[in-house]
């Protein structure tokens, strides 16, 4: 198994601070009412849709500011792409900013999809928000959530959440959550998505035509695609998902496996168990490269390793006897469920086989933070060496989380603390 490239997010902070920087003369436009409304903005009363159309009537990258509430859309008419009805047509650059996710929350009561990115260079960037209930038959192409062609979707602290892409007529079925095609760009940083439908191909996200992905710090979960791929499907340029969690995705169907490569993917440092199996399935051997990730399932083609993996039950994935782990034994990961940072997470048990591992030199050790943003490499197990864990939790050792409610780490509480 060749050692290719490090596990690294390669370029993306520089990529992403040019597309969040905000040009001279910028707007922000405050959304201050959570309804429809649909006659422009005023200095008295703006809705989101208002406010997007004046952002894609400016000339600089504007900001948009939501206050926290349930922007309900309302103006019916799917398949639209001025702005007026449906889905929130995004065709000049915007950032959109909430107040976190489950505080400000958009939701398309199913009449369409929720945003719709357009043009080639276009940047939709949301922070802090929910995206859900997006989708309908009528909506054209796919993408329950969000769609972006050509353009750039950047996903930072967002829920996207239960968005469905219904298949018939002139929508492809594709993309439940998240669709990016023809050249776009997709950026999803400590954010869920979780619990979308597709009636087709990838019920988390569909990325095709030459389009990039990158997930960080970043939970994928619950998601269901009728014909397959129910986490991601990924036909693109390039991939990259490090440091994430992806749960419990599942689907009837075995052909393309829960993730779905067609291209070049690389999963560093993930998390990947209770999917439907094969977990990863490629079109091709060695579209997908693996460093420091449990795979507690089935690949259904051969991967290249860049060292540090775990696979269990079974060796499917094409992984090194010298650099990687496969065994039978069980993970021992706990229930999916938020201990610490911004997205859920599955801990393993202090014994668990994926804690406090040695590889041999060369495999690519701990250079950043976990998914929760708990430095690497901590001692997990008691021992006296703080060694890396395999995927996208490092255990503290006494770490106590018993439930999603016991947040906190016992490094700051007394040896006397229950
Ligand atoms: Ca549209
Ligand atoms: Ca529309
Ligand atoms: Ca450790």
């Amino acid at each position: 198994m060749a050692k290719s490239r490090a596990v690294e997010p390669s370029g993306c902070i520089v990529f992403l601070l040019l597309l969040l920087a905000s040009p001279v003369s910028a707007m922000n436009l405050y959304v201050d009412r959570l309804d429809d409304e649909y006659n422009g903005c005023s200095m008295e009363s703006c809705s989101l849709r208002e406010a997007i159309t004046v952002a894609n009537g400016s000339d600089v990258y504007d900001t948009i500011i939501l206050p926290a509430g349930t922007v309900e859309l309302s103006r019916v008419g799917a398949g639209e792409d001025g702005n007026s009805t449906g889905d929130l047509d995004i065709t000049r650059s915007v950032t959109i900013v909430g107040k976190g996710p489950g505080v400000s929350i958009v939701d398309a009561n199913y009449l369409d999809r929720v945003f719709h990115i357009m043009g080639s260079g276009v940047v939709g960037a949301f922070e802090g928000m929910t995206i859900t209930r997006g989708g309908n038959l009528a909506m054209g192409d796919g993408g329950g959530g969000i769609y972006v062609s050509h353009g750039t979707a950047v996903i930072l602290r967002c829920d996207v959440v239960d968005n469905v892409s219904p298949l018939g007529g002139i929508t492809s079925g594709c993309g439940g959550g998240i669709q990016a095609r023809t050249g776009a760009v997709l950026w999803i940083e400590d954010s869920s998505v979780r619990s979308n439908v597709a009636d087709n191909l990838g019920g988390g996200m569909f990325v095709n035509n030459e389009s990039s992905l990158h997930v960080l710090r970043s939970t994928i979960s619950q998601n269901h695609a009728s014909v397959g791929a129910p986490a991601v499907y990924f036909q693109g340029d390039t991939g990259q998902i490090n440091d994430s969690t992806i749960s419990g995705n599942f689907t009837g169907s075995l052909d393309y496996g829960s993730i779905f490569v067609s291209g070049s993917m690389t999963l560093g440092f993930c998390t990947l168990t209770g999917n439907t199996d094969p977990t990863i399935k490629s079109s091709a051997a060695n579209s997908v490269t693996l460093g420091r990730t449990i795979i507690h399932g089935q690949c259904g083609d051969s991967g290249i390793s860049l060292g540090g993996n775990i696979e269990t039950p079974g060796n499917t994935c094409g992984l090194s006897p010298l650099n990687d782990l496969m065994t039978s034994v069980d993970p021992d990961l706990g229930p999916l469920g938020l201990f610490g940072g911004l997205t859920e997470t599955h801990r393993p048990s202090p014994t668990s086989v994926v804690v406090d591992l040695i590889f041999p030199p060369g495999v690519p050790d701990c250079t950043r933070p976990d998914q929760r943003g708990v430095p690497r490499p901590a001692d997990s197990s008691g021992g006296a060496t703080p060694l890396c864990d395999v995927g996208a939790v490092e255990l503290i050792h006494g770490e106590i989380f018993l439930d999603g409610f016991e947040c906190g780490y016992t490094g700051s509480w007394s040896s006397e603390a229950p």
